[in-house]
């Protein structure tokens, strides 16, 4: 297997590389590599490696769609080459667009979340998405005067990298434990979130525990918008698809000896919050009701994703 195809798989299943649009970057980067340094001239071959260092990639974490549409956006129109050559300029082609595309959406998105940020507003976020963090970064850049409360997402703690960028951006910044989310709700104006999975439903994958904030959010009638690329959005659950839920090694959570053996421990990663919870969803598009994203895809991906 191709060393950098094989690093970067190890770097975001051991999450070195983690986040939704990061390891789709770094999926679609890989795929731009391999073909930069792919050496023979025997395209069936070229074409068969490619398609082993692409299962290797989207067999290293299993929610986040983003990394099969980056995959799947740097393979497109590969098949078509005559050579190995023309299939060389195909990828690193699609692989240096997806990921320019990609933090242009990042951007755009923040721009667009910050108009909905208002001076004095107190915002929650939850585990660390850098297009959630893009958006409060920006709205305070503008001279919003805002608070935000920052969980800090047991067990891997992404909080404490979601309040170093945000402090070290200025941003009045607070950091709560995952079961403070209802307590401090009262005290919130907007949840602005990220996303590893839209469903063609509208539903939202995330960072465990986002479900929680949703309903608590709901309950205290507290506006909650995800902010997310639209290849996050899952072509796959148009046909009925689940999503896949990762679930992690139980020593992310104990330690060895801390608990009887009988004792099982169950650690998954990703939860599901249905649409019904959600106001908007911000995308580089612009903002989207949940129950559109069916309408969004179909254009986005073309007419005949229907039909595959
Ligand atoms: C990260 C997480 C983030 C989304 C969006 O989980 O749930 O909210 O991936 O991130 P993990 P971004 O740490 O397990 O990868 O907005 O940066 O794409």
């Amino acid at each position: 297997m191709d060393r950098t195809v094989q690093e970067t798989a190890d770097r975001i299943r051991d999450m070195t590389i983690r986040g939704a649009g990061r390891i789709a970057r770094a999926g679609a980067s890989a795929i731009g590599d391999f073909a930069k340094g792919y050496q023979g001239n025997d395209l069936g071959r070229f074409l068969d490696e490619l398609d082993q260092a692409s299962r290797v990639l989207l067999d290293s974490r299993p929610t986040a769609v983003s990394l099969w549409n980056g995959v799947h956006a740097t393979l497109k129109g590969v098949h078509d080459a005559g050579s190995v050559d023309e299939a060389r300029e195909v990828l690193i082609s699609n692989s240096d667009d997806f990921v320019k595309r990609s933090l242009e959406a990042v951007e755009i998105i923040s721009r667009i979340g910050a108009k909905r940020v208002q001076d004095g507003d107190t915002i929650l976020t939850h585990c660390n998405s850098s297009v959630a963090t893009g958006v409060i970064k920006e709205a305070h850049r503008q001279g919003k005067d805002i608070r935000v409360f920052a969980t800090e997402s047991r067990p891997w703690r992404q909080g404490i990298l979601t309040v170093n960028d945000l402090a070290s951006a200025g941003v009045d910044t607070t950091l709560i434990i995952d079961s403070a989310v209802r307590s401090v709700m009262k005290k919130v104006d907007k949840v602005f979130v990220g996303a590893d999975t839209v469903t063609s439903h509208g539903a939202l994958v995330n960072k465990i525990g986002t479900s929680q904030l949703a309903l608590a959010a709901h309950e205290a009638r507290v506006q909650f918008y995800v902010c997310s690329e639209t290849y996050k959005f899952s072509p796959m659950t148009l046909f009925g698809d689940m999503v896949t839920i990762e679930e992690r090694d139980i020593s992310e959570v104990v330690s060895p000896g801390e608990i009887p053996e009988s004792v099982k421990v169950f650690n998954p990663v990703f939860d599901s919050t249905p649409a019904r919870y959600i106001d908007s969803i911000i995308t580089e598009l612009g903002m989207i009701a949940p129950g559109s994203v069916y309408d969004v895809m179909v254009r986005q991906f073309g007419p005949d994703v229907l039909k595959e």
